[in-house]
C-alpha cells in the first residue's frame, strides 16, 4: 500500500553550517555513508543499531531537509510506505524540468523489526545546491508500538554535538571531486588500554580492584556496517566507601562512552553520562541490554562472536581496571 499524501507548508531548512563542530560526533541512529558529493544522487542508507528496550521497532519516520530533492524511498518487504510530499523552499532543476514540489517525509510504516535484529532503510535522492561542509540533518521517529523515540536533535552553529542525547543522523555534503575519505580516522584511538592488556584476567571472568568486584563482562557482535557496539558488566562494591566509574577506554575504539536509556513522557532517549556511573558502597551495579551500557564508537573491526574485546575502566577511587569482554552473538546471547 502507498498513500502520498500533501503538506501545504515547507518543510523548514535542516542544514546545519560548520561540518567541523561535529568531528568525531557519533549519532546512535546514523548513516551508513556519512558523507554525500555535492549534486549526486546518493542512496542515504539508514542504520537503526538500537531497538526499543526489547519491543520491536513498527515504524521509522524520515524527514527530508532541503537540498535533498527527487526522494525515492526504497520498499521493505512487510513494511508499508508512505511519501509525505511538499513544496520546496527553492526550485529545482530535474534534467530541464523545474521542480518546487516532492517528497518531505518517508515512512515506513506497520513492520516487525525485533530488537534483535538490525536493518537499513534506504532513500534515493539528489544532493543539490548544498555548499560543501554543509551537514543535511535527517530528523527521524522510530516508534515500537506507543513507545517513540525521537533522533531529532541537531546541534547549533558552532555548538557541541556530542553533548546532544538523541542526535538526528547527519549527512556531510562534501565538494564534487577529490574529497578526502576521513572513515578511517582513528587520530582519536587512545593506546593505554594496550600496557595492561597482558596482565587482564580471561574474558567474563571476575576481576578485583580494591573493594570492587566486575563480573560477567560482555560484548554484543556488531552486525555489518553497525557503526557503534554495546558493552556490559556487573560492578559490586564490597566496600564502605562509595565509588564512581570515570570513564573507559579500548585500544579496539576510538572513543568509550557510558550511555543510559532514559524513558521520559513515553519517549525512549540514549543519553551519555559524563559524570560516569556512581557505585555506591554496598551496591552492586548492573550494565545491561536496554539500561546502563557502554557505547563502542569509532570501531576499528567490528566486534564478531568469539572475539574479545580489552576495555580499561578508571575508577575514582579503585583506579584503573582492565577487564576483557567476551564478545557474544548480537542478541548478546
Ligand atoms: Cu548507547
Amino acid at each position: 500500500m502507498k498513500t502520498i499524501k500533501t503538506f501545504g507548508k515547507t518543510f523548514g531548512l535542516a542544514a546545519v553550517l560548520s561540518a567541523t563542530a561535529f568531528a568525531g560526533a557519533e549519532a546512535h541512529v546514523t548513516f551508513l555513508d556519512r558523507e554525500a558529493k555535492q549534486d549526486s544522487t546518493i542512496l542515504a542508507t539508514l542504520q537503526v543499531p538500537h531497538g526499543c528496550d526489547g519491543k520491536a521497532t513498527t515504524e521509522v519516520r524520515v524527514k527530508l531537509p532541503e537540498g535533498f530533492v527527487f526522494a525515492k524511498p526504497q520498499p521493505k518487504a512487510g513494511w508499508e510506505l508512505e511519501v509525505i510530499k511538499g513544496d520546496y523552499q527553492k526550485t529545482y532543476d530535474n534534467h530541464g524540468d523545474k521542480v518546487k514540489t516532492g517528497a518531505i517525509e518517508v515512512r515506513w510504516k506497520n513492520g516487525n523489526l525485533s530488537d534483535d535484529f538490525y536493518d537499513t532503510f534506504v532513500i534515493q535522492g539528489k544532493v543539490s545546491g548544498v555548499e560543501a561542509g554543509t551537514s543535511l540533518a535527517f530528523p527521524v521517529t522510530q516508534m515500537c508500538g506507543d513507545t517513540v523515540t525521537a533522533w531529532d536533535q541537531v546541534a547549533k552553529e558552532g555548538g557541541d554535538a556530542h553533548g546532544l542525547k538523541s542526535p538526528a543522523p547527519l549527512l556531510k555534503v562534501v565538494a564534487g571531486e577529490d574529497h578526502g575519505h576521513d572513515h578511517d580516522d582513528m587520530t582519536g584511538m587512545d593506546m593505554s588500554g594496550m600496557a595492561g592488556m597482558a596482565a587482564a584476567a580471561p574474558a567474563g571472568e571476575t576481576v578485583k580492584a580494591g573493594d570492587l568486584e566486575i563480573s560477567g563482562g560482555f560484548a554484543k557482535a556488531m552486525l555489518p556496517g553497525q557503526p557503534v557496539g554495546g558493552g556490559f558488566f556487573t560492578v559490586k562494591n564490597n566496600g564502605k566507601t562509595d565509588d564512581r566509574l570515570l570513564s573507559v577506554t579500548s585500544p579496539v575504539s576510538g572513543e568509550v562512552q557510558i550511555h543510559e536509556m532514559e524513558t521520559k513522557d513515553n519517549v525512549m532517549r540514549m543519553r551519555q553520562l559524563k559524570d560516569g556511573i556512581a557505585i555506591a558502597a554496598g551496591e552492586t551495579v548492573k550494565l545491561e541490554p536496554g539500561n546502563l551500557h557502554l557505547m563502542f564508537q569509532k570501531v576499528k573491526t567490528p566486534f564478531k562472536q568469539g572475539d574479545t574485546v580489552p576495555v580499561t575502566l578508571t575508577f575514582e577511587r579503585a583506579g584503573k581496571v582492565d577487564l576483557v569482554l567476551q564478545v557474544l552473538s548480537a542478541q548478546g546471547k
